[in-house]
């Protein structure tokens, strides 16, 4: 597997203005209104004028490329056939609606995507009424449409949901649910399944190989021929005949019956989604039809589409930094330290070469986990279950019960997705399936949807999970190894976007013991207790501390879970102030301190102050990483002046 540059390892800062494409079209319009009377060849030419501007944009900002090269026509259609923001258009991941963001109202603001202030790289309710539903997170689009085609009927009113979903993001199961839930109501909803053949890395799983049938059975080709033959034959309107054309695709294809027709849906397809001779008189229809059940149009589009470089590398260029639009050559920001993602990889990899029990798991992330250069060197010991973060859980605890030692490597936020599984399948059962949380805290400018905030909250009230918070990437090799060498309950490390301090790492972790933390300053006057790769925050917190003469120490509790209790009294009983640190949300780290020391009576004394440096209670949008630690308040001068303040030392 090849490694793409994951967007979210990009920090992309707009730093000059591309000169624009003369963009006739695109300049007259403000909204889809102005372009709905526009002719077929004209919405040709906007669609390229579209395209080229979507380049040169996220050619300065970096962002999601190849997604949306492949829906710049077919968001063009859509908006040219449907009565949008009325007509409610909902983008599954959001990743795709860069050119629906252009043609929307946004396009003076493109440049700011991704980036502070800026516009979101994923559709949301508060940045525009032509994004009902916010996104980020993938698969939701079809319950999301579902309920507001029930909502709008409930209503007694009269407008479409048009809901665009990937090959990709079909491979989840919240897909599935929609859709058997859509099939047996009788509400209009429209799904576009929008088959590039392409996930992040290659789809994988049954759902792409029928989608691959479907498609070769009867190839899209024959059917524009049938369609344009009948609208030769055929006399006016033109939508008759391509409702007839249609209709004998779907026999066509099918042999009278596909999979979706099955759940319940009106199956029409394949249909070339670059092709505004196909895409235009089936949208419209659809959308004149008076069927009060679900309709799947069925569009088959290329990745990175009108750009060489993302047309011959879908993955490389599903997410990119800025990049040379002549050469296709991005800009790597040059890398002071592997990322931790890297020595997680490295860490698995050292592991599994003595323990062949080692498997290893990632759900439609490949690249971004590492898991790519586990699976090259362990093919057949690494499995993509696809976009499926329950199922892969669940599958985990399956290979435990039989006496391997899967990990799970999962983003914390699409971890989120999966906890009743680590609950009720993992842990309630005490099973040694280990966690790999990447991406646990602030993401930068993926922003909120993507940030990893609650991870320590949500595992930290579960019994039987040990749970770790590496330091450093050396402190992460240790975290894998203690992982692998914990054989009789889950256990779970997490770990941040981005690279590591730069420490010199072991070829192989230590096998750290359980529930202790260090000391790795000494001081006097007050202590710090940091949880994760805060601590090179902390550590320079202490030094200008100590500058002014404030001797503070500084504390790595590596386990949240179990606490080292012993370490915590001993800090809060040798000095003035105990100040704890983590990228987590409230409930997490800080909170487990609090409680322990108050269960202790440990605040009883009234000597102690007691403060936790957490995530504030909001989300935090895109941003690059280090404007949103300050807005945490966890940069080194904050967490210094909390402790100043504390010393009452201003
Ligand atoms: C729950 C969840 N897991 C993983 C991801 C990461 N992710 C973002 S886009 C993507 C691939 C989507 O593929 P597809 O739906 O085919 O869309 P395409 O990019 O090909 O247009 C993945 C895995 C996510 N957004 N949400």
């Amino acid at each position: 597997m090849s490694s793409p540059a994951a967007v979210e390892d990009e920090d992309t800062v707009m730093t000059s203005v591309p000169p624009r494409t003369p963009a006739s079209l695109l300049g007259r319009i403000r909204e889809p209104a102005d372009f709905r009377t526009f002719s077929r060849e004209q919405l040709e030419e906007l669609a390229a004028e579209v395209r080229r501007e979507m380049i040169d944009c996220v050619s300065v900002t970096g962002g999601h490329l190849g997604a949306g090269l492949g829906v710049v026509e077919l968001t063009v259609a859509l908006h040219a056939v449907f009565d949008t923001p009325r007509d409610r258009l909902i983008w599954d991941v959001g990743h795709q609606a860069y050119p629906h963001k252009i043609l929307t109202g946004r396009r003076e603001r493109m440049l700011t995507l991704r980036q502070g202030g800026g516009l979101s790289g994923f559709t949301r309710r508060a940045e525009s009424e032509y994004d009902p539903f916010g996104t980020g997170h993938s698969s939701t689009s079809i319950s999301a449409g579902l309920g507001m085609a029930v909502a709008r009927d409930l209503k007694g009113e009269d407008w479409n949901v048009v809901a665009v979903i990937g090959d990709g993001a079909m491979s989840a199961g919240m897909a599935y649910e929609a859709m058997n839930n859509a099939g047996s109501m009788n509400s209009r909803l429209v799904v576009i399944l929008n088959d590039n053949d392409m996930s992040i890395a290659p789809p994988v799983g049954a759902m792409s190989a029928y989608l691959s049938r479907l498609l070769s059975s009867q190839p899209y080709r024959s059917i524009r021929h049938f369609a344009k033959d009948l609208a030769a034959m055929l006399p006016p309107p033109l939508e008759r005949a391509a409702r007839r054309a249609e209709e004998y695709a779907r026999g066509f294809v099918s042999g009278g019956g596909t999979l979706f027709e099955e759940l319940g849906f009106y199956y029409v397809g394949p249909i070339d989604g670059h092709n505004f001779d196909h895409l235009l008189p089936v949208l419209r229809n659809v959308r004149d039809s008076s069927e009060d059940r679900p309709v799947l149009i069925h569009v088959v589009t290329q990745k990175g589409r009108g750009y060489t470089p993302a047309e011959e590398a879908a993955d490389k260029y599903h997410g990119v930094g800025k990049f040379d639009v002549v050469t296709g050559i991005q800009a790597k920001p040059k890398a002071n330290a592997p990322s931790y993602t890297s020595v997680f990889a490295r860490g698995l990899i050292a592991e599994a070469a003595v323990d062949p029990r080692i498997v290893a798991i990632t759900a439609a992330m490949p690249a971004g986990t590492g898991l790519d250069r586990f699976a090259e060197r362990f093919p057949a010991r690494c499995f993509d279950v696809g976009i499926a973060e329950q199922h892969a859980v669940t599958f985990a605890a399956g290979l435990a019960c039989e006496g391997f030692k899967p990990f799970c490597a999962l983003y914390s936020s699409f971890l989120q997705r999966a906890y009743d599984q680590v609950v009720h399948d993992v842990c309630l059962q005490k099973l040694p399936v280990r966690f790999a949380i990447d991406r646990a805290g602030l993401v930068g400018a993926d922003g909120a949807t993507h940030a990893g905030t609650f991870d320590l909250a949500f595992l930290g009230c579960v019994p039987e999970i040990v749970l770790m918070a590496p330091a450093d990437e050396a402190e992460l090799m240790h975290a894998v190894a203690t992982a692998a060498a914990i054989d009789d309950r889950p256990s779970a490390f997490r770990y941040p976007r981005g690279e590591g301090v730069g420490v010199e790492l072991p070829a192989r972790g230590s096998v750290l013991e359980i529930g202790t933390g260090r000391v790795v300053r000494s001081g006097e006057r007050a202590a710090i207790l940091s949880l994760g790769t805060r601590l090179a925050e902390c550590l320079a917190a202490a030094e200008n501390l100590a500058a002014a003469g404030l001797s503070v120490t500084v504390a790595d509790a590596r386990f949240m879970k179990p606490l080292d209790a012993a370490l915590v009294l001993r800090l809060a009983a040798e000095h003035e102030v105990l100040v704890t640190v983590e990228e987590g949300s409230i409930g997490g780290f800080g909170s487990h301190v609090l409680h322990l020391l108050a269960e202790r009576g440990a605040l009883d004394r009234g000597r102690l102050k007691v403060r936790s440096l957490v995530l504030p209670d909001r989300f935090i949008e895109h941003d690059t990483p280090r404007a949103q630690y300050d807005e945490a308040g966890l940069n080194a001068p904050q967490i210094a002046a909390t402790v100043r303040t504390l010393l009452g030392c201003l």
